[in-house]
C-alpha cells in the first residue's frame, strides 16, 4: 500500500456506475481515467449488495494497484477491510470518523466530506487524513441538501482549518470549465492550508473519452499550481507572511525530529530542536529505526560521524516510507574519496527531502569543484556558480537544495533565493551549519505542504537569531555567544515570529 502521507491527491477519481456511458463499462472506465492520470480513485456504489461490491472492489483493485494509485472505499469499512483498500471515505450520516479509525487503525486513509467551517474543524480535530470539501458548485450527481459552496465558500473552509497538516479536496459539479478557477481562487494567500487536488465524478465517469478528459484536467491542474506560484508564493514578501504560522505550525504539532548526526553536536542540536518546540531524539540504534520512523515529524541524516552508514540509510528509508521529510546535511563531503561515495549511497538508496551543506560540500556534490578541510568550507563561493550549484542539484535529485555559507542560497530548481542574514561569528562555533539542518527538520516536520518555504524560515530563524544574540550584551565571543543563540531561537519562535519580518533580508 502506498503509505497515507504521501499520496497524491490532485486528481481524484470518484466513481458511480449509473453514469457510465451505455457503450462502456464501469472498469473500462476508470481503467482509462487512470491512463489519463487520476492520481487516487473511490470506489463509490450506494445501491449494491455486499458481494457484488466485494467482487467489483477486487477488480477495481487490480486496476488501481496495476498504476499505482490508492483505492478508497465509499462508506462501506467492511468492504474495505475484506479487499485491503487503501482507506474509507466517510460522510456525515456515515460512521463517525473516531468510530472508523478504531476499527481501521492509523495506517489507512480515512477522508471526510465536510460542508462547512464546523464540520470541517471537527473533521480535523479527529485526524482526518483528507477532507472532502463540497459541493461546490451544483450537481445532478448527488442530491443536496444544503447550497453549493462556491469558490468563496470553500475558501473560507480552507482558512477555518487553517495549519492543518492534512490534505484537502473540493467535490461537486467540477469540469473541465471551471477547474482552473477553482483550483486559483480556492487557495488562500496568507493561509498554508491550500486545495490539494478536485475530486470528480460525471466529468470523467460520463466521459466518451475518459483518458482525454483526465489529460485536460492534469494540465489544468499543473497550470494552475504554477500561477499560484507566480501569483503569491514566488515573491518574498509571501515567503515572510507565511513566517509565523509556520513557526506557530511547530510549535503546535512539536513534531518528534529524529536525528543520526555527529558527535560533536548532538547536545546542541538537540537543545536548538527543543528551542523551537521541536521534540528530539537521537537515536543511532538499527532495532528501532521502524518504529521511530511511524512516530517521527522529519529525520536528519547529518554525515558527520559515519559510524554506520547501513543503519543510516536503514533508517532513511523507512522515514520515506511514512512520507516523512528527509534532511541530508553531507558533512565533510567532498572531503575524502570515502565521503565522496558515502553521499552517492545516501542519494541512490533513498530519497532526500532537502539537502543541506556549505560551499564545500555543495559544490563537491555538484561536481563544481568544492573543497573542504576537516567539516569548514574552504573559501568563498561566487554567486553565479553558488546559484547554479544548488539549482543543478535541486533539479537532479528533486528536493530542495540549500548552501549555507556568508551567503545562503536556497533552490528548489525552478526559484532560487539568497538569504543575506546571519552573523559572522555562526562560523566561530562548531556545529552552526549542523544547528541550521536541525531547524530545517523541525519546519519542514510540520510544514510539509511547502519544503521550500520550511528550508527558508528554518536558515532565517537560525540566521536572524544569531544577528540578535550578538546584540546582547553579556555576549563577549563565541562561548557566551553559543548560549545566546539558543535563547534567541526559543525566543523568536516563543515570543517575537515578526523579527524575521523584520529583519530578513532575501534577495531573488
Ligand atoms: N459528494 P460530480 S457532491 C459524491 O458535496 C459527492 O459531499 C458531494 O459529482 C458532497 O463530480 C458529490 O458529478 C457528487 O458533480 C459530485
Ligand atoms: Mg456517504
Amino acid at each position: 500500500m502506498a503509505n497515507h502521507k504521501c499520496v497524491d491527491y490532485s486528481l481524484y477519481l470518484v466513481t458511480d456506475s449509473s453514469l457510465v456511458p451505455s457503450n462502456a463499462t464501469l472498469l473500462g472506465q476508470i481503467e482509462k481515467a487512470l491512463l489519463g492520470g487520476v492520481t487516487l480513485v473511490q470506489l463509490r456504489e450506494k445501491e449494491m449488495d455486499t458481494g457484488p461490491f466485494i467482487e467489483l472492489g477486487k477488480k477495481v483493485k487490480a486496476l488501481t494497484q496495476k498504476h499505482q494509485v490508492p483505492l478508497i472505499i465509499n462508506d462501506r469499512l467492511d468492504v474495505a477491510l475484506a479487499i485491503d483498500a487503501d482507506g474509507v471515505h466517510i460522510g456525515q450520516d456515515d460512521m463517525p470518523l473516531v468510530e472508523a479509525r478504531k476499527i481501521l487503525g492509523h495506517d489507512k486513509i480515512i477522508g471526510v466530506s465536510c460542508n462547512n467551517e464546523e464540520e470541517a474543524k471537527k473533521a480535523v480535530e479527529e485526524g482526518a487524513d483528507y477532507l472532502g470539501i463540497g459541493a461546490v458548485w451544483f450537481t445532478s450527481t448527488k442530491s443536496l441538501k444544503k447550497q453549493p459552496l462556491g469558490v468563496s465558500g470553500v475558501r473560507r473552509i480552507l482558512e477555518s482549518i487553517d495549519g492543518y497538516n492534512g490534505y484537502s479536496v473540493a467535490i461537486g459539479g467540477i469540469n473541465l470549465n471551471n477547474a482552473k478557477e477553482l483550483m486559483v481562487g480556492g487557495s488562500t494567500k496568507g493561509s498554508t492550508c491550500t486545495l490539494n487536488g478536485l475530486a470528480i465524478v460525471s466529468a470523467i465517469i460520463g466521459a466518451s473519452d475518459p483518458k482525454d478528459v483526465c489529460e485536460k484536467f492534469t494540465s489544468i491542474l499543473k497550470e494552475s499550481t504554477k500561477s499560484l506560484h507566480q501569483a503569491d508564493r514566488n515573491t518574498v514578501d509571501a515567503i515572510l507572511t507565511h513566517c509565523s504560522k509556520a513557526i506557530k505550525n511547530v510549535m503546535t504539532a512539536t513534531p518528534m525530529v529524529h536525528h543520526i548526526t555527529n558527535n560533536v553536536v548532538i547536545n546542541d542540536n538537540a537543545n536548538a530542536t527543543l528551542a523551537v518546540g521541536a521534540s528530539p531524539i537521537m537515536s543511532t540504534n538499527r532495532v528501532e529505526m521502524e518504529e521511530l520512523a511511524k512516530m517521527n515529524g522529519a529525520m536528519v541524516l547529518n554525515m558527520g560521524t559515519l559510524n554506520d552508514i547501513d543503519t543510516m540509510i536503514l533508517a532513511a528509508q523507512a522515514n520515506n516510507r511514512y512520507g516523512n521529510p528527509v534532511v541530508l546535511d553531507p558533512v565533510g563531503g567532498g572531503a575524502t574519496t570515502f565521503r565522496k561515495a558515502v553521499v552517492q549511497r545516501f542519494i541512490n538508496e533513498a530519497r532526500m527531502t532537502i539537502i543541506k551543506g556549505n560551499g564545500g560540500e555543495i559544490l563537491s556534490m555538484a561536481n563544481r569543484g568544492g573543497r573542504s578541510r576537516g567539516v569548514d568550507s574552504l573559501g568563498n563561493v561566487d554567486e553565479q556558480t553558488a546559484v547554479l550549484a544548488v539549482k543543478e542539484l535541486a533539479q537532479k535529485h528533486q528536493c530542495i537544495v540549500a548552501m549555507t555559507g556568508p551567503i545562503d542560497y536556497v533552490s528548489d530548481g525552478v526559484r532560487t533565493y539568497a538569504i543575506h542574514n546571519g552573523d559572522p561569528i555562526l562560523a566561530c562555533i562548531t556545529g552552526s551549519g549542523c544547528m541550521v539542518t536541525s531547524i530545517v527538520a523541525c519546519f519542514a516536520a510540520a510544514n510539509r505542504s511547502d519544503y521550500l518555504l520550511a528550508t527558508m524560515i528554518g536558515i532565517l530563524t537560525v540566521n536572524i537569531a544569531s544577528e540578535l544574540a550578538m546584540q546582547r550584551q553579556e555576549v563577549r565571543g563565541p562561548g557566551t555567544f553559543r548560549s545566546a543563540l539558543i535563547d534567541e531561537l526559543y525566543n523568536i519562535t516563543h515570543k517575537s515570529p515578526d523579527a524575521l519580518l523584520q529583519f530578513a533580508n532575501i534577495r531573488y
